[in-house]
């Protein structure tokens, strides 16, 4: 892998915001951080630094909250008609789409994402949401209510907005994890403050100068970048916070949770996955052996609801394993920016060796590596493309998010759907699942027995800003997307007159 073009490949605009001097962005104006900390931002692919972030805490939150909370109660923000909030949500998205090149390129170069991914993935799904919300803004109906007892009342429902939502963000889908947050946020009325993940805060700092630019109000959208310990841990804790929106591993998850019970905050977490892949006799394998290289590799495999455990028919096992093996093998791997990319890095070292670590302990525990399970170059964070089959429960690499590039197969005899449920819903995890069969009546059986917050057929990973995502068990509570997005920021207030 040749990196050493890589600096002629970044375009002048994007080249010039990189070297800027980054500030937070509160209450309309652009800051400092209280204690002047910053912190680097590296580009994963080749491990150099990219730019320089604020690296804010609890005083900066502090801040930022206390903005969020006056743009919340005051000025024009609350006064705004549902139509006019609309508009700017509206507007958000269309210049999101008008400079979907250069937010794509920043997303690729600081995650580590296939350039033509971030832009046709990312960004198109980014402004989207915004799009779809913009509609809900003037849409937040309550209802009337027919009393048990009769009489002369008149009852009805309001859908108010919560009131100021803290966004905490992970590294490996940051504009459309922040989209399926900010948008139903400001669609709601609420106002926020969004804590980019630590890895990745270039594309959030660049929006907020569009969120600058189209004329939200000061106060309604505020961005402090900084660690999860501290910028992170003083939104899940801060009394002034209304409702936590957390993207990231159960772990932290779990922690959020607990710092929210302080005021009892409203709670969505998307949380970790282990998703299964179910694959039937009859299935066609046209499909499933590309969309299931897709679903294990996609963003070299640090997708949430990444494809991680194949359970397929004996009778076609090898057909599948060896079919996967060559597609995931003919991956190119090089620079996000360099054209051609399809598997760019790790996010990090860590996560790196983490990944490193477990493909070890699967090939110690008896794991055959049908294709992959290498370092790539020795530059940046890359490995290649692994599946290993001759796995089983009692393997680390079967039980354990991963978070790389590793899928693991394992083969099923009999048409038992509940013995084949029973196994893909062997995991602390509920967050995705397909099924591959041309049998509807077998994927629809399945469906219903599969615990998980999204299941598929005959495809994987599909999203949709209409649809709604999030995780059953240990992979979360809540949903994002569509209406229940908007149920999530929003409080339902029930009004009871006597006539
Ligand atoms: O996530 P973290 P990391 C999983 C995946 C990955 C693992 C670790 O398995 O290998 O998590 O990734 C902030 N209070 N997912 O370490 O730590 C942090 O700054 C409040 C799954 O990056 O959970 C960042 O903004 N916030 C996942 C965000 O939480 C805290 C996506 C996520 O970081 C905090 C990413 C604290 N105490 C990782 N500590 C998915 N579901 O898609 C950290 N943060």
């Amino acid at each position: 892998m040749d990196l050493s073009n890589i600096p002629s490949l970044i375009t002048p605009a994007v080249s010039r915001f990189l070297a800027e001097k980054h500030k937070l962005y509160i209450d309309g104006q652009w800051v400092d951080t209280v204690s002047g900390a910053t912190m680097a931002v590296e580009d994963p692919a080749t491990g150099q630094q990219l730019a320089t972030v604020p690296a804010g805490d609890s005083a900066d939150v502090d801040k930022a909250v206390a903005a969020a909370r006056k743009a919340f109660e005051t000025g024009p923000w609350p006064k705004l008609s549902p139509i006019e909030r609309g508009k700017l949500i509206s507007k958000l998205a269309l210049r999101i789409e008008e400079l979907a090149d250069e937010l794509a390129e920043i997303e690729a170069i600081d995650g580590g994402k296939p350039l033509a991914y971030a832009r046709h993935g990312d960004m198109v799904q980014t402004s989207v949401t915004y799009h779809y919300m913009a509609g809900w803004a003037s849409k937040l109906n309550g209802e009337q209510i027919q009393l048990t007892g009769g009489g002369d009342f008149h009852a009805y429902t309001l859908r108010q907005p919560v009131g100021v939502a803290g966004l905490i963000l992970p590294w490996n889908f940051p504009q459309i994890l922040l989209s399926y947050k900010l948008a139903p946020a400001l669609a709601a009325g609420c106002t926020v403050v969004i804590k980019p993940a630590e890895q990745t805060p270039l594309s959030t700092l660049r929006l907020a100068r569009i969120i600058e630019e189209v004329g939200f109000p000061p106060g309604v959208v505020n961005v402090v970048t900084g660690m999860g310990e501290t910028a992170g841990a003083a939104i899940a804790e801060h009394p002034d916070v209304d409702k936590v929106a957390f993207t990231g591993s159960t772990e932290v998850g779990k922690i959020v949770a607990r710092a929210a019970t302080g005021n009892m905050k409203r709670l969505t977490l998307e949380l970790g996955g282990k998703s299964p892949m179910i694959v039937f006799p009859d299935a066609d394998l046209e499909r499933a052996i590309p969309g299931i290289t897709g679903a294990g590799f996609y963003h070299q495999g640090q997708v949430c609801t990444a494809g991680t455990r194949i359970y397929v028919h004996r009778s076609i096992h090898d057909k599948l394993l060896d079919g996967i093996a060559e597609q995931a093998s003919k991956l190119a791997a090089g620079h996000p920016l360099q054209p051609g990319t399809q598997l760019g890095p790790l996010i990090s070292d860590e996560q790196f060796q983490r990944v490193s670590g477990l493909i070890e302990e699967g090939r110690k525990a008896g794991a055959d590596v049908v294709t992959g399970g290498r370092r790539i170059g020795n530059a940046g964070y890359f490995i290649e493309p692994t599946l290993l089959a001759k796995t089983n429960h009692s393997m680390s690499v079967v039980r354990e998010e991963i978070f790389g590039p590793v899928v693991c197969a394992m083969s099923f005899d009999d048409d038992d759907l509940d013995e084949i449920a029973r196994a893909a819903n062997d995991t602390p995890y509920g967050l995705a699942a397909s099924i591959w069969t041309t049998n509807l009546g077998i994927a629809h059986k399945m469906a219903s027995r599969v615990k998980a917050g999204n299941v598929w057929i005959n495809t994987h990973s599909a999203f949709d800003s209409a649809l709604p995502f999030g995780g059953a068990k240990q992979s979360g509570w809540g949903r994002e997307c569509g209406f229940e997005a908007i149920r999530a920021y929003t409080e339902i207030k029930a009004v009871c007159a006597a006539l």
